[in-house]
């Protein structure tokens, strides 16, 4: 195996053996092997000059495929088998609907058990590409493609679709099997992405909006209530509005972990009484907090951490695009309703969450609800109360390294606001960091995804202030990332020009040293320092 899509991958180089995330060799290279089936899927529809319209269900099915391959969402090989079995079954099938010479491998091989599955795994993965730039290149236009699709997954599952993206993530993942693109077409195609990315994302804030209301200023309980309780976790909104739809009036309460906290930010959730709050910090912190949880959780999306008992593990429910062997999955119906009455009444059997922190967190600071205080924003940066803000966006993780985050928070100036979205907050999120004339220092956009708000904020900033360029606000980006979505993240903002982004706490382990060399000189690209050395850099 060779996996080098996530920060904390083997010395920063690429995991051989087994994942630091848990994966291993065999569900690697199941996962390589789905990507490599979509990819000729891909090529099929670009060089079939197939409307993306009339690809029904294949459409939903690539994007799932990708979505299952994203860092720490799927360890079940069952599934993954049987997910490229159903793609390549589609593969066949458009095939046969088109009269096209000269595919690639990627459309046309056959394998016929998991043992040939392996074999064909060996040879089409990461390293299959031998000139390291190209390499790097593709790979990044992968993750990024990964990340996109998490998030239009997201937004089909509230009956939102832009086929743009689609037709723009064949597009993609066919040029990645095109020897005849150079270095440089390669690097367009990375902007473009970006480009989708920002779509995506756009797609996602409409798609929750208008189902589920603005986020709004809210106080997030992190204690916990004496009722038999389901902790939900991932990113999926219709999966936690389906499970509070069916745990109201039964006396289990819901509590959010990890990505899932944003939730309690919209006004539609706000309604059942059973919502408890949130329980817990960022994701990798699953190993301690659902043992002291005690109830069953659900598993919407990544990020899943392999379970150390089997007593946990049996807690496990997984849906969507996730899976964990020995964990049940619990799979939609064709309307995309979810029974999850075996989770409701695991939890009444199950004792109830212990305590491990009192009090409350405050968040909602997407787009709309920063407009709504933009005057006064607006005054407090003109009177020099506020003079800069740092967009802290992304993602936590496992390494001593990230404690930068922590001590960064804790030593930037009282005059200077945090903007975050993403896992990234629960380095900050519950310091006493006080407020500027009664706006917090640190800002919750919500989720990942919900950087998009953050860049419609500096979009406006910008309008407001009159600048003709979007570097020209008081805003650093500090970002940290961990999985793909991170990497669609980062393309966006690229592509909607910002410079200088400073990403840690380790620059991709997929740069080769010319790319990130391009990233460096074209974008400002940069890593992190010390805290000290950056504060100083950042507020010169
Ligand atoms: Fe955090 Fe994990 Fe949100 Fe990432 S909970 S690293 O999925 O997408 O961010
Ligand atoms: Fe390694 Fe990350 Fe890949 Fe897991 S996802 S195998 S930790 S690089």
């Amino acid at each position: 195996m060779f996996c080098y899509q996530c920060q904390e991958t083997a010395g920063g180089k690429g995991c051989m053996v087994r994942g630091v995330c848990g994966k291993t060799e065999a569900t690697a290279k199941l996962q390589d092997l789905l990507i490599y089936s979509v990819k000729g899927i891909s090529e099929i529809v670009m060089k079939g000059k197939l409307d993306v319209n009339e690809l029904g269900d294949i459409n939903d099915e690539v994007i799932n495929s990708l979505f299952i391959t994203i860092t720490n969402a799927n360890f079940d090989d069952a599934a993954i088998i049987a997910q490229i079995q159903k793609v390549l079954g589609m593969r066949d099938a458009l095939k046969e609907k088109v009269s096209i010479g000269g595919l690639h491998d990627a459309a046309t091989f056959t394998v016929d058990s998991t043992e040939s599955m392996l074999t064909k795994a060996s040879s089409i993965g990461v390293l299959a590409t031998d000139n390291e730039d190209i390499r790097s290149l593709r790979e990044m236009i992968i993750y990024g493609v990964k990340g996109m699709a998490a998030y239009t997954e997201h937004a089909r599952n509230l009956g939102k679709v832009n086929l743009d993206i689609n037709t723009f993530i064949y597009q993609a993942l066919a040029a990645t099997l095109d020897d005849t693109l150079t270095a440089n077409d390669l690097v367009a195609l990375t902007l473009k992405t970006g480009e989708h990315g920002v779509k995506a994302m756009a797609l996602l804030d409409e798609a929750n909006t208008s189902k589920y209301g603005n986020p709004e200023i809210t106080q997030v309980n992190i204690g916990v209530r004496k009722n038999p309780a389901i902790l939900i976790s991932g990113h999926d909104l219709t999966d936690l509005e389906q499970l509070l739809e069916q745990t109201k009036d039964t006396g289990v309460d819901v509590y959010t972990h990890s990505e899932m906290l944003p939730a309690h930010y919209y006004p539609a959730f706000k309604k059942y009484n059973n919502f408890a709050g949130n329980y817990g910090n960022a994701w990798w912190k699953q190993i301690d907090e659902f043992v002291s949880f005690r109830g069953p959780i659900l598993f919407t999306t990544n990020c899943i951490v392999p379970p150390r008992s089997e007593e946990v593990r049996g807690r496990i429910f997984t849906t969507g695009s996730s899976g964990y062997p020995g964990c049940k999955h619990i799979v939609a119906d064709e309307n995309g309703k979810k029974d999850f009455s075996e989770i409701i009444a695991l939890a009444k059997t199950l004792p109830t969450p212990e305590e491990i922190e009192a009090g409350s967190i405050v968040g909602g600071f997407a787009h709309n609800q920063v407009f709504a205080l933009a005057d006064k924003v607006v005054d407090a940066v003109k009177s020099g109360a506020i003079k800069k803000f740092f967009v802290m966006a992304g993602c936590d993780g496992r390494m001593k390294s990230r404690e930068y985050y922590t001590e960064f928070a804790e030593k930037l100036p009282k005059d200077t606001v945090i903007l975050t979205a993403g896992c990234a907050k629960y380095r900050y999120n519950k310091l006493q960091l006080g407020d500027i004339g009664g706006i917090p220092r640190v800002l919750d956009a919500g989720q990942c995804n919900d950087s998009y708000s953050l860049a419609v904020i500096a979009m406006k900033l910008k309008e407001v202030f009159g600048l003709d360029d979007i570097n020209e606000l008081p805003i650093v980006y500090n970002i940290a990332w961990y999985e793909q979505k991170a990497v669609i993240v980062l393309l966006a903002l690229l592509y909607l020009g910002v410079k200088n982004i400073h990403l840690g706490p380790t620059l991709p382990g997929f740069l080769s040293p010319n790319v990130a060399k391009v990233l460096v000189e074209s974008f400002g690209i940069s890593g992190i320092g010390t805290v000290d050395e950056d504060i100083k850099l950042f507020m010169a």
